[in-house]
């Protein structure tokens, strides 16, 4: 890979890529969502430096800490509450349809492989759908490009219990009332407050313990197998907002380009491996993406 040209910037180049993709996927990261309020995980004031968020997104720190975990979680939740998706996530969710897509990507497919787990990328697609079927009511929702959240959803609370594993969407404010204000609490660094695990969330089906339905270190992401054929099959990846440092979506890109596809990185600094790329677009993704899409 070494001697390889320097990524380009050349939006017009890389519209006319776009324009010849016939199977472009998008792999986004904690980046997408920094417009919308929510705090990255490894960028200045990031989330994960706060609280070493790495020692607390593993199936042994809820193990051996439900209640700090909890307390993690519950502090995620209610900042995700109120975030909007943004411009970025608006262009990604207009180019899921096809009648759209079909303008700058004729013929194409596509799909949206998140890290996130704030929902904003299937909110926006939620928004943007109920939008363009006012005066397209032709279109079908099967239609419309998948939305692929590999590392879960923050609103999703899942059973411990393997004999029940119960999941369900559940976007109560606390969700338990033995987590109300603790966000305060944690914001402001302490993390001594010790909540029985009886107080915990519990399934609501066998009364387990519950735990939050995202993917932590060591964990499986979600639909690997439809990743990988979608993927696999990729002749164009954009890469949005991510760091490419958590595996397995960091290798993502590189596969692409193992079997001919290209690669386009949207991020506001350099990124591990963007210099590999055919294109990099380096600004907020907000506004290089809905001009790259537009
Ligand atoms: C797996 C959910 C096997 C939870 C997350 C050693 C021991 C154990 C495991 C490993 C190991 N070595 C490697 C591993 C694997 C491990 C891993 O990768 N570790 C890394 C850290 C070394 N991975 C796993 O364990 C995964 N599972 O490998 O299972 C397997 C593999 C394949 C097939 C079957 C089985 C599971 C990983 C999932 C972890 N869960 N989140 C939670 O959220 O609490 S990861 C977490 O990091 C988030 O999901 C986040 O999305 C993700 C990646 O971070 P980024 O999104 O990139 O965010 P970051 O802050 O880093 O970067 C933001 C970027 O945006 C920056 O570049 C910034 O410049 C840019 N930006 C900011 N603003 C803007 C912008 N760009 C554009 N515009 C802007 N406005
Ligand atoms: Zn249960």
């Amino acid at each position: 890979m070494s001697g390889e040209p320097a990524p380009s910037n050349d939006m017009a180049q890389f519209q006319r890529v776009l324009h010849k993709s016939k199977n472009i996927i998008a792999v986004c990261g904690a980046g997408l969502s920094a417009a919308s309020g929510i705090p990255t995980f490894r960028g200045a004031g990031g989330m994960w430096r706060k609280y070493d968020a790495m020692s607390l997104a593993t199936p042994e720190a809820f193990k051996d800490n439900p209640s700090l975990v909890w307390q993690f979680y519950h502090t995620r939740r209610e900042a995700a509450r109120k975030p909007e998706p943004n411009a970025a996530h608006k262009a990604l969710a207009k180019f899921c349809i096809p009648s759209v897509r079909n303008i700058v990507a004729p013929n194409s497919e596509f799909a949206i492989i998140t890290q996130n787990v704030d929902g904003l990328s299937a909110k926006a697609m939620d928004m943007v759908w109920k939008e363009h079927t006012k005066d397209h009511s032709d279109e079908k929702v099967e239609d419309v490009s998948p939305l692929l959240e590999m590392h879960g959803r923050l609103f999703d609370v899942k059973c411990t219990s393997n004999f029940c594993g119960h999941v369900e969407y559940d976007t109560s404010s606390p969700i338990c009332p033995a987590l109300a204000g603790t966000e305060k609490a944690i914001e402001a660094g302490a993390m001594d407050i010790v909540i029985p695990e009886s107080k915990l969330p519990r399934c609501k089906k066998c009364n387990a313990l519950a735990r939050p339905g995202v993917v932590w270190f060591g964990e499986t992401p979600v639909g690997m197998d439809r990743n990988d054929k979608l993927v696999g099959a990729a002749d164009l990846c954009l890469v949005i907002g991510t760091s490419s440092t958590v595996m397995p979506a960091a290798l993502y890109a590189e596969i692409v380009q193992e079997h001919g596809g290209q690669v386009a990185v949207f991020n506001l600094e350099r990124s591990q491996g963007d210099e590999y790329a055919e294109f990099l677009f380096l600004g907020p993704c907000e506004k290089t993406l809905p001009e790259a899409l537009g």
